[in-house]
């Protein structure tokens, strides 16, 4: 191995030798503790030390860094203390996720490190999002984010790297290609002649390098690191390397020829820089062992650390507290507003506009978003005002943006996506249920993004571009839901969601746009998400709905004068408002659940099962749903009306009425 120093002098060289091989020796220290029973799982990262402490050491303090799983170099090199890192191996309450998550799956805005969830691919679209947040406030930095070999070969690979080439991102998009991913190598894997080949199809450069040579891996990242401070674009950097042990300690490694491991030992990246070292002077041989002891002692000294910590005391309340960063809604005791009468759409157009005026660190990003306005034109004349960084066009790549979006909310933004229909969420499902949602319960950074969905059906549209799709959502811990079905809750429901931290999934109904109008304040109104309306007070029975469900009660009830019907518009499904619910119950003794999703498992099964429980004996009747049919969404016009849960309004609420 050729170690080619450039102008580092001896003292930094000593340096870079001691970042490499203290997790080396805690690495050693591990495979003890792990056959001790003292740790959980454990992914070694013995043999690709160089890579994580190399480029650890080419990044500045004050940049992130995306890590994975066998990345201890970089939060070793990064200098958290060892006893952080135990506790948090341990699950005890100084880790970074109290017990929550295991192994190397946490973030430190300290440390400036976004660790991986346990999927593989989304971290890299959130190093996109970092890295748009540092181009928009010019701040000329670099952001670093890992993978494998192995998911290069996940859609969000493609995705983050197409982003980052079309907005000119400056991310290093390292690929540890360490030969096998779990137990699959590489000839399975992809079928190009090297990874770093794709970066061309992506139009970016790229680099392949040794990566257990460290000074090699070090100075082309710094080289790199200087180009794309200066002039923001993204870099694909390949580097070659060997996993020396199996996929995790329990997995074994059977599966690899006995001769690769032989012939990447000699290429260790420990022993040959130390060697280097000595052959130049800059390391005398009988340093290594005071080196070596100081370590051992630190390393014993911080398990012990670790080890004295109580364990967490497990308390519900602290649990649920933290599934949502903290929002306290202010009850703004605002003036009467003048009102102005506008329709749905016009009214989101406004709560959109506003909320880019009261944010100037809000940015809006969905696909033709920009100068054309929208699939629906709801940001028609934004770049205008707002200009293009702000009202981002993007790529068709919903896992992607949502990443991104994700990656603003890190570093300082707030975000909102619009999904060009809600039906396309499912591209971007992984990041909501298992990023957006879960962070802040994880490690404790809420991830302020708001994702607008246009969806409904009544215009035969499809099964594709109808969907109501909020309950593959509302059973997702950590996310907040609101669906708006007047054009002044439209308004004041998205405002209410961009100035919440947590991420929202905002509902709007495609239906409603044009269809109906109301009065909507001129001025910044908000209603806290999580409060229902009572939109028509009546005796005999409670419709309880939302979205376009709404309107279907308002005509029944007009229809039938006769009878005395309450209805309540939850306006939010995450929260529901369970304390209206249930005294608007309590008022009727009768309870229909009415919504447009289908039946099996829609939102409605939860209320029911809730006004079951806690107001049993309050019910004249069973609760009664009503809903779509089982079914996907038909397109003609007969067939959507029948799956429609409006043609069975009338026969439930009969069946409600007459029990
Ligand atoms: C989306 C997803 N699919 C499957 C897995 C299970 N899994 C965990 S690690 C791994 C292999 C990863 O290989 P690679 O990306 O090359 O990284 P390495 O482990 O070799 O460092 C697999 C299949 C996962 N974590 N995420």
């Amino acid at each position: 191995m050729i170690f080619d120093r450039k102008n580092l002098d001896n003292e930094t060289l000593l340096a870079f030798y001691k970042k490499l091989l203290f997790p080396r020796m805690v690495e050693e220290k591990m495979l003890i503790l792990l056959r001790q029973g003292r740790i959980g799982k454990w992914f070694s990262g013995i043999g690709q030390e160089a890579i994580a402490v190399g480029s650890t050491l080419a990044m500045n303090a004050d940049e992130y860094i995306l890590p994975m799983h066998r990345n201890l170099g970089v939060f070793t090199t990064r200098e958290i203390p060892l006893s952080r890192l135990m506790a948090q191996w341990q699950g005890k309450p100084s880790g970074f996720t109290k017990g929550r998550d295991r192994s190397f799956h946490f973030g430190t805005q300290e440390y400036k490190i976004i660790g991986m969830i346990s999927h593989l691919g989304p971290q890299l679209a959130l190093a996109d999002g970092i890295a748009l947040a540092d181009v928009l406030s010019k701040r000329k930095k670099s952001t670093l984010v890992y993978t494998g070999e192995g998911g290069t070969s996940e859609g969000d690979f493609h995705e983050a790297l197409n982003i980052a080439s079309v907005w000119k991102l400056p991310v290093i998009f390292l690929i540890e290609n360490n030969g096998y991913a779990l137990s699959t190598p590489t000839s399975e894997q992809y079928n190009c002649r090297e990874l770093v080949d794709k970066a061309i199809g992506y139009g970016i450069e790229g680099r392949r390098i040794d990566g257990n040579n460290i000074l090699e891996v070090y100075h082309t990242i710094t080289e790199l690191n200087k180009a794309i401070r200066e002039n923001p674009r993204p870099v694909l950097l390949e580097c070659m390397t060997f996993r020396m042990r199996g996929h995790e300690e329990a997995s074994g490694i059977k599966y690899v020829p006995q001769n690769l491991f032989e012939w990447w030992a000699a290429k260790d990246p420990v022993t040959n820089f130390e060697k280097y070292l000595l052959a130049s002077g800059v390391l005398l041989k009988d340093q290594i062992p005071a080196i070596r002891q100081e370590f051992s002692k630190i390393i014993e000294n911080e398990i012990e650390k670790a080890d004295a910590e109580p364990d967490i005391v497990p308390d519900i309340a602290t649990e649920l507290k933290d599934m949502y960063a903290p929002y306290r809604f202010a009850v703004a005791q605002q003036p009467a507003l003048p009102v102005t009468n506008k329709r749905y759409i016009d009214a989101i157009s406004d709560g959109l506009k506003s909320a880019m005026r009261r944010h100037n660190n809000l940015v809006i990003m969905g696909q033709d978003i920009a100068e054309y306005g929208g699939a629906f034109k709801i940001t028609q004349g934004f770049v205008e005002e707002f200009g293009k960084s702000r009202v981002r066009n993007t790529p068709i790549c919903e896992s992607g943006i949502v990443g991104a979006a994700m990656g603003l909310a890190l570093n300082g933004y707030k975000a909102i996506v619009e999904m060009q229909f809600a039906d396309f969420v499912s591209c971007g499902f992984n990041q909501i249920v298992n990023n957006l949602a879960k962070t802040h319960y994880r490690w404790g950074q809420g991830v302020d993004v708001v994702i607008r969905m246009p969806a409904g059906a009544g215009t035969g549209a499809g099964p594709f571009h109808s969907q109501s799709n909020e309950a593959w959502f509302t059973k997702t811990p950590g996310l907040k839901i609101v669906y708006p079905a007047f054009p002044a809750d439209a308004k004041a429901l998205l405002l209410a969601a961009v100035d919440d931290p947590n991420p929202v999934l905002y509902f709007e109904h495609k239906y409603l746009y044009r269809g109906i109008h109301g009065d909507v304040p001129d001025g910044d109104m908000m209603i806290e998400i999580g409060k229902a309306n009572v939109i028509r007070q009546g005796s005999q029975a409670s419709i309880i709905t939302f979205g376009l469900g709404v309107h279907w009660a308002m005509e029944y009830a007009e229809k039938h004068p006769d009878q005395s019907v309450e209805i309540i518009d939850l306006r939010s499904l995450q929260p529901w408002d369970q304390e209206a619910v249930e005294a608007s119950l309590k008022k009727t003794g009768r309870a229909l659940v009415l919504h447009e999703d289908t039946l099996t498992s829609g939102f409605g099964a939860e209320i029911a099962a809730h006004l079951s429980e806690h107001c049993f004996k309050y019910l004249d009747a069973p609760v009664m749903r009503c809903g779509s049919l089982d079914t996907a969404i038909p397109m003609s016009k007969a067939l959507e009306e029948q799956f429609l849960a409006k043609a069975r309004l009338e026969e439930t609420m009969q069946k409600l009425l007459g029990y």
